[in-house]
């Protein structure tokens, strides 16, 4: 069910607003427009009066015709989804103002049976969830708190690869987009230059060894200045907005994540993570550091040698050689 803060996406709201945006630099009528919508003016009016109570704005002529200006930076549904190139991720959007977390949410809607795809999301969390009741800190407006509902036809053991591919699909934005130095700490974690940018919770629904559902939660922090993280992970955490020196366009950022993930996850579907192992290696905070384990209740000393291709870390410990799939990992020489 729609929490409070929903926002119920008209029939009619799509496309004025796209038909606007696509001819940015021309100035239309009431009349015009209605007439190329097939919409009654009043309608026009009234959804042109909406999405300038929401934030979009226009820029009137002296006949009052109208033309885009620009978009709010809001994580509305039908914002995200304007230009957005997938054919399931995000076709379907939740969006809220608040909430305790999305992840919360996404595994109820999928339970109910929300189809693959769906997204949850929200402008702040009350009670984000990291892993192993751990919490997330998630202020508004400042980051991208999401969900993902996947459905995907594996075993359920490789459901824990979805976090590293999430990770790598990320990181390689990063890397492209905003020439930041990032990496991928196994086995969810996205860091720029050292410091905790994203963090990546996938939880798992499965019976039989038949996976129900996987949501795959993601908090990346965005334009959260520095200043501003409580002072217990300030040392520890970033945002893309201080590592690359500008505010960054969130929802401009999430689709570009969500078209690259569509592409990587129904090539995972098929292949799992043997295509993207070299990437993920490329990627790899881990590869050949010295690191400590933390398995349960045993914490050893080890070296990360490689990276099987389920996505485990193999390690060395004396001369044994073991395969991590689950657990805490501190990397201990200089530099992690
Ligand atoms: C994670 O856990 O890194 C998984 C975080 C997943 C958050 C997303 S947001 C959308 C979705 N809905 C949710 O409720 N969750 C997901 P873990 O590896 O356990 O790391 C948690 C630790 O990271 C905390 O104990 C802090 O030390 C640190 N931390 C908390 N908030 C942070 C932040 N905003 N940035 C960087 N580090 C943070």
């Amino acid at each position: 069910m729609p929490g409070k803060g929903h926002i119920d996406v008209s029939d009619y709201l799509e496309p004025v607003l796209y038909h606007l945006r696509d001819n940015k630099e021309k100035y239309f009528s009431l009349k015009e427009l209605s007439e190329k919508l097939n919409l009654s003016p009043t309608i026009v009016r009234e959804t042109i009066g909406g999405l300038s109570t929401w934030g979009y704005r226009f820029v009137m002529d002296a006949t009052s015709n109208i033309r885009f200006k620009s978009a709010p930076d809001a994580i509305f549904p039908f914002e995200i989804r304007y230009g957005l190139k997938t054919k399931f991720l995000g076709r379907k959007i939740e969006s809220h103002y608040s909430v305790s977390s999305t992840n919360l949410i996404a595994h109820n809607l999928a339970a109910e049976g929300a189809s693959e795809g769906t997204i949850v999301i929200s402008e702040k969390q009350r009670g984000g969830k990291g892993r192993l009741g751990r919490s997330w800190h998630s202020p508004q407006k400042v980051g991208l708190w999401f969900s993902m509902v996947l459905r995907p036809d594996i075993d359920p053991s490789n459901a824990p690869s979805l976090s590293i591919l999430s990770a790598l699909t990320l990181s390689e934005i990063l890397r492209s987009k905003y020439k930041l130095h990032s990496q991928i700490k196994w086995p969810n974690d996205v860091l720029i230059d050292g410091r905790k940018a994203t963090g990546i919770l996938t939880e798992l629904d499965a019976e039989k060894g038949k996976v129900n559902f996987v949501v795959v939660g993601i908090g990346i922090n965005v334009n959260t200045l520095t200043s501003k993280f409580p002072a217990n992970i300030r040392k520890l955490a970033t945002s893309i907005r201080e590592e690359y020196g500008e505010e960054i366009n969130r929802i401009e950022l999430l689709r570009d994540f969500l078209e690259k993930f569509e592409k990587y996850y129904n090539a995972f579907c098929k292949k799992g993570l043997k295509p993207f192992l070299a990437r993920v290696k490329k990627h790899s905070l881990m590869l050949g550091r010295k690191v400590k384990l933390k398995v349960g209740r045993k914490v050893i000393q080890a070296e990360v040698y490689d990276i099987g291709e389920d996505g485990a870390l193999l390690v060395k410990h004396r001369k044994e050689k073991l395969k991590v799939t689950a657990g805490e990992v501190t990397v201990l020489d200089a530099g992690g």
